[in-house]
């Protein structure tokens, strides 16, 4: 393992109260010692302030305590901020190496200044999650709690949040791990088999092992890709197309739903060009929710352009609001629009109920029944309680997932998962086929290769810097 020591600004760029700059190494408390001087004597256990004599001095601070000070370069001599400094010691530290973190108030430039010196003083800039793969090349933490902390970083409600820290505990590491074990027993029977292929029999019961399989290792599988398909929408987010026809009001609408005016509304069909994108966040649930383009049949290049783009949107939403005007019969164009849209999760909004009289129930030929219906006025607010409400209810159910139990794993899991499921499968197939032991015994290990990758066990180097390449630099 790489053994040089690390340095990054940890917090957001733009301007901020304060900025933290953190280093890792073997290195990292001599650099910090020879560019921080302390404010007062008391604060830095007795030592000598002159930045010359502290040169590599690891007495200079005390660990797990704030060492209050400026830094300096040494050589000039030139303040660049005033610093509170914190120092832990290995191995209790975040990359079980020592680790130096420096607090500056003086804004990006001072940082970017601090950050030079550091490097200038011996450390290489962190590549991007760099601190937390030596976490994990350490031993401090998996490989699926190291993820956990970029779901954590990106986490766009409390409620994906909550999924994140679950997984940091190192739930889903446990149940891969129990699952890999049994799967392990099974290979040393086949394997064991193998070898003493007189006593098969007694050996190794594939029959009793199909039904066994089953229960412990296909049916926890498919349980964890269940729960990333149903937890999925709570940490990426779900995404919602508003769609209808030109003038239906679906601009009016995302602008009621984000509060404020994101999209142009004007009595002119055709007004919304481009599709416009904006999260928000409705009981928890991250919403990404996109005004379109109206649909119809149009001449106008640049709103042909915006039509297409449209209908991909669709197909790349998870739900479809689809909207039309309560005021007014259901054109061809409507008629058009739904079969464009039917096969998604939908929710027909009436909109424009302000124009009607209130109780009257709007009349929707019959296929379209079966679909959840709102009645909306974007223009005066009205329904939009209950469109949310429907958008919940038709993301998470009647029955929403429990998030303080549940074990999600994120997409490169699922995908790993899904793999070892398949050889599972096709290694029970082959149990009660009663086929040769040696074809059983490849699918097992095919099943438990995968798993490892999900635990970091004997994972190619360029897999896991594709894996930490997704963080942020300073994490
Ligand atoms: N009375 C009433 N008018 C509405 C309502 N919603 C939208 N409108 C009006 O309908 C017109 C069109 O609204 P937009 O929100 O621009 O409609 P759109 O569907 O985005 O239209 P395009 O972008 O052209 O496809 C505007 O004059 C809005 O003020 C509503 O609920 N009630
Ligand atoms: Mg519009």
């Amino acid at each position: 393992m790489d053994n040089s020591t690390i340095a990054a600004i940890a917090t957001p760029g733009g301007r901020g109260g304060i900025g933290i700059i953190k280093i890792s190494g073997s290195q990292a408390i001599s650099i910090a010692g020879s560019i921080f001087r302390p404010h007062d004597s008391s604060y830095a256990c007795g030592h000598n302030h002159s930045p010359e004599s502290n040169e590599n001095d690891n007495g200079h601070f005390q660990s797990h305590h704030l060492n209050y000070g400026r830094i300096i370069d040494p050589e000039n001599e030139r303040v660049l901020d005033e610093v509170l400094v914190s120092v832990m010691k290995a191995p209790h530290t975040y990359t079980k190496e020592d680790v130096v973190e420096i607090n500056a108030h003086g804004g990006a430039v001072a940082l970017q200044a601090i950050l030079a010196l550091v490097l200038r003083r011996g450390a290489r800039l962190a590549e991007p999650g760099e601190f937390t793969k030596r976490a994990f090349l350490n031993g401090r933490i998996d490989l699926t709690q190291a993820e956990a902390v970029i779901d954590i970083v990106n986490a766009r409600t409390e409620k994906s949040l909550q999924i994140a820290t679950a997984q940091i505990d190192g739930q889903l590491r446990k149940q891969v791990e129990s699952i890999r074990e049994r799967l392990i027993q099974f290979l040393a029977h086949a394997e064991a088999a193998i070898d003493f292929p007189e006593d098969v029999d007694d050996i190794f019961d594939t029959h009793k092992a199909a039904i066994e399989v089953d229960k412990e290792v296909i049916d926890p599988l498919k349980r964890l890709i269940r729960n990333y398909m149903e937890a999925g929408v709570l940490r990426d987010g779900l995404k919602v197309a508003v769609v209808g026809k030109p003038n239906a009001g679906k601009s009016s609408l995302m602008n009621r739903l984000v509060q404020r005016d994101r999209a142009i509304v004007t009595s002119i069909p055709g007004t919304t060009r481009d599709v416009i994108e904006e999260t928000l966040n409705i009981k928890g649930l991250p919403v990404i929710i996109s005004d379109t383009a109206g649909l119809h049949e149009t001449d106008d290049p640049v709103e042909t352009l915006g039509i297409e783009k449209t209908l991909e949107h669709v197909n790349g939403s998870d739900l479809v609001l689809f909207l039309i005007e309560a005021h007014r019969p259901l054109t061809d164009v409507d008629y058009q629009i739904y079969e464009k849209v039917k096969s998604k999760p939908l929710i027909i909004a009436i909109n424009k109920i302000d124009l009607v009289n209130q109780n009257s129930d709007a009349v929707l030929p019959e296929p379209w029944a079966k679909y959840e219906k709102v009645y909306t006025s974007a223009l005066y607010g009205q329904g939009m309680d209950s469109l949310k409400e429907h958008i919940v209810k038709l993301t998470t159910g009647e029955n929403p997932i429990d998030l303080d139990t549940i074990i999600v794993p994120n997409l490169r899991h699922k995908v790993t998962l899904e793999r070892s499921l398949k050889a599972a499968e096709e290694m029970v197939v082959e149990m009660q086929n009663g086929t040769s032991t040696d074809l059983i015994a490849i699918h097992i290990q095919d099943a438990i290769d995968s798993l490892d990758e999900i635990l970091g066990i004997n994972l190619k180097v360029d897999v896991l810097d594709q894996i930490f390449r997704q963080f942020c630099i300073g994490k």
